[in-house]
């Protein structure tokens, strides 16, 4: 854990958080900045900038439950389809110096495109 990660103390229970699924690697919960209903934030428990830092076994893990949370989200808030994305780095909008992927649940018409305002 590191101390001053917002992620990691979500992780740890330290500052609340809705939680969408927890496993032993693995944690999601509601972004508190919503661009839809359902936007969810993927995470491997253990802190880890950026995805080059996430140990190949935790990857697999992370993408695991991105393959099987992404429908679920989509139909919790009955969503046409999602955008699940990573920013990446700094300079790609990354705030948060946590790996996380964004799971976006979408519906038909509803304009824009989000990773374009989660990439600031
Ligand atoms: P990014 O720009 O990809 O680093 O996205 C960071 C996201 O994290 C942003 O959409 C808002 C979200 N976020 C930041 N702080 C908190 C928090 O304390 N709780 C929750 N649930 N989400 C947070």
């Amino acid at each position: 854990m590191v101390n001053d990660c917002i992620f990691c103390q979500i992780v740890a229970g330290d500052i609340p958080s809705k939680t969408v699924y927890e496993d032993d690697t693995v944690f999601a919960f509601l972004d508190v900045n919503p661009l839809a209903p359902g936007h969810t934030l993927v995470i491997p428990k253990d802190h880890h900038e950026t995805l080059a830092d996430v140990p190949e076994d935790t990857a697999s893990d992370l993408f695991s439950a991105l393959h099987r949370l992404t429908p679920v989200v989509e139909d919790a808030v009955d969503a046409d389809a999602s955008n699940v994305a990573f920013n990446n780095g700094e300079a790609a909008g990354q705030e948060v110096s946590h790996v996380h992927a964004h799971i976006i649940p979408r519906f038909d018409g509803d304009g824009g495109n989000p990773i374009h305002a989660i990439a600031g």
